[in-house]
């Protein structure tokens, strides 16, 4: 397998309405971003990826972009920017930024443009602009956000698609001309000397040639229902083909894509390196597994069993060919002490539990600002106090027509809104939990007092601590990054072991997912094993007898 510096890097994702506010506004910002920089290369990790920091009415925060070559006015200035880049790479760190190519915003030149019909308009063809059927909607398709995935307009006198917010209208691929400006605009951030890209929902691209109406959701939950007919469309692998020609092979860059509805096999072919299309992928499947069959607002309970199995079949399928990135926590999910974890008894240990498990296997990691500090999900009693507009949608259109009480919709509401990862960094006890002088544009979690930064750098024992461990330890064995993966124990419903091979080193990770003790017994290596690392203090034990506490994790070395 090729080595490369992104696939030994650990990611760090800065969600920047909510990490650092440097002007009392109450909303984070580029310089509180550039304060907090010696805390990120003090914790190891080697690239931050910034979520969307362009021009954006932000009616999905930034993944609405108004202008690709402007820094959204409650971020700061293109200066700002600068000097963030250059701070981050004086670190010796990289610096990743979030590339939005399926849709814009409604505010975009280029959809008002688009609006006026006729055939010399050019930006018309730049978006999906339908007449509709029989005086409605073109088709059934319902948007990821709730509700018609088409929403007409006045001026246009016509429907356009969104599979998003209605403000965030889908760009058509198959315009040539379009291409080529998101190519340009691509360009013109890696010129700046930006050193990686997240592409955003990037496998939704390619729409089918016929508006035919959706079946009703199948099992594939992570889609809106008319998703399966829309991801991994004909032709998709050509315009990551093209891409990588124009834009990725002419700079020292790695990409990333993220991808929903995405199988193993197809994973494999968007980032085998032979294919030179994309680096690496950030799938959703093992995140999918508590979704129930209504989709992802319900909730059904964590199978360790069906999470194991999906981990592997990614695993294996991708070995010595793709590439993945390795997460549990991100914007959009919530936070996974609270949903698969234990975020009371024992938050520390199962922090540090799910960050081993997930960090040992092959792929690049991610962590997501405060996670690093064991940061649990939020509770509002008030819709009002929340901000997200899938969220917003969600309880508008269960409570207004579905007809269901506040407090059954705020109980999926507290499983899975989006918000649970998106209040305030908490980095110490001060007021708003020392992220702003002002109310913050979300509540802080009240817990901030206890769970903080600054609490977390004092305590040699804290979940900080512990991740910084891990990243030292990815530092010093390879076979972290480049080992062959093999599950143990595939049968056990409430353990995940696996072992990483490189060479003569075995590296073996025992994770215990349950809140009861648990005992396993592995096969006896041929030399002694050392610990190389666990949550609790150290059990001298043989492989093949060791007993679990709740939610206890090892890592063993053997040579
Ligand atoms: O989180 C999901 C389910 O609600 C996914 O379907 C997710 O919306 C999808 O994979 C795309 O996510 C990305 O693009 C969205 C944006 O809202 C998300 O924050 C972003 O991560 C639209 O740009």
């Amino acid at each position: 397998m090729t080595r490369t510096w992104w696939k030994e890097a650990v990611i760090y994702q800065v969600y920047p309405r909510s990490f650092r506010d440097s002007d009392g506004d109450g909303i984070g910002d580029l310089k509180g971003i550039e304060e907090k920089l010696d805390y990120l290369k003090e914790l190891g990790v080697d690239v931050i990826w910034l979520g969307p920091v362009y021009k954006s009415p932000n009616d999905d925060y930034g993944y609405d972009v108004s202008d690709y070559y402007q820094i959204m006015d409650e971020f700061g200035s293109m200066e700002d920017w600068t000097s963030l880049c250059s701070e981050i790479h004086r670190r010796g760190m990289k610096i990743m930024m979030d590339i939005i190519l399926n849709h814009t915003s409604d505010e975009h030149a280029w959809f008002q443009a688009s609006k006026a019909p006729g055939d010399n308009n050019k930006y018309r063809d730049y978006y999906f602009w339908n007449e509709g059927r029989s005086g409605g909607e073109p088709n059934n398709w319902e948007s990821f956000f709730g509700g018609s995935a088409w929403k007409h307009d006045e001026e246009a006198r016509a429907y356009y698609l969104h599979l998003f917010s209605a403000k965030q209208p889908d760009l058509n691929w198959s315009n040539q001309a379009l291409r080529q400006e998101m190519y340009s605009m691509m360009r013109f951030w890696l010129e700046k000397g930006v050193d990686a890209f997240r592409l955003d929902a990037v496998n939704l691209l390619v729409k089918p040639g016929e508006w035919q109406d959706a079946e009703p959701a199948g099992p594939d939950q992570c889609l809106a229902p008319c998703g399966h007919l829309i991801a991994n469309g004909d032709g998709i692998h050509d315009i990551f083909q093209e891409m990588n020609d124009e834009v990725f092979s002419r700079y020292p860059m790695f990409t990333v894509a993220e991808m929903a509805g995405v199988s193993a096999e197809e994973g494999l072919l968007y980032t085998d390196a032979a294919r030179k299309e994309l680096d690496s992928i950030i799938y959703f499947e093992h995140m999918d597994v508590d979704n129930g069959p209504g989709g992802r607002w319900e909730t059904i309970p964590f199978s360790l069993p069906a999470f194991k199995q999906i981990i592997t079949r990614w695993q294996l399928t991708l070995q010595g060919k793709g590439w993945i990135g390795l997460y549990l926590n991100n914007h959009d999910q919530p936070r996974v002490v609270s949903r698969w974890g234990n975020d009371t008894r024992y938050r520390v240990e199962s922090a540090k539990m799910f960050a081993t498990c997930i960090q040992m296997l092959q792929g690049s990691p991610y962590i997501y600002q405060g996670e690093e500090i064991g940061m649990t999900n939020i509770w509002f009693d008030n819709i009002q106090d929340y901000r997200d507009v899938e969220t917003l949608n969600f309880y508008r259109i269960e409570c207004e027509i579905n007809g269901r009480s506040h407090d059954e919709v705020m109980q999926d509401i507290y499983h899975k809104s989006r918000d649970n990862a998106r209040t305030p960094m908490q980095w110490d006890d001060s007021a708003n939990a020392g992220f702003s002088e002002a109310t913050p544009w979300i509540n802080v979690n009240p817990n901030y007092r206890e769970i903080n930064v600054a609490n977390a750098l004092a305590d040699p024992s804290s979940v900080w601590h512990y991740y910084r461990e891990l990243i030292r330890l990815r530092k010093r064995h390879e076979v972290i990054v480049y080992g062959e993966y093999k599950p143990l124990l595939e049968e056990h419903p409430d353990v995940f072991a696996y072992q990483r091979t490189l060479g003569d080193e075995i590296l073996i990770v025992v994770t215990n997912f349950s809140a009861d003790e648990q005992t396993v017994a592995l096969d006896a290596p041929p030399t002694k094993p050392a610990l190389l690392l666990s949550n609790y203090p150290a059990a001298e034990e043989p492989l093949d007898s060791q007993h679990l506490r709740p939610f206890e994790a090892r890592i063993y070395l053997i040579r």
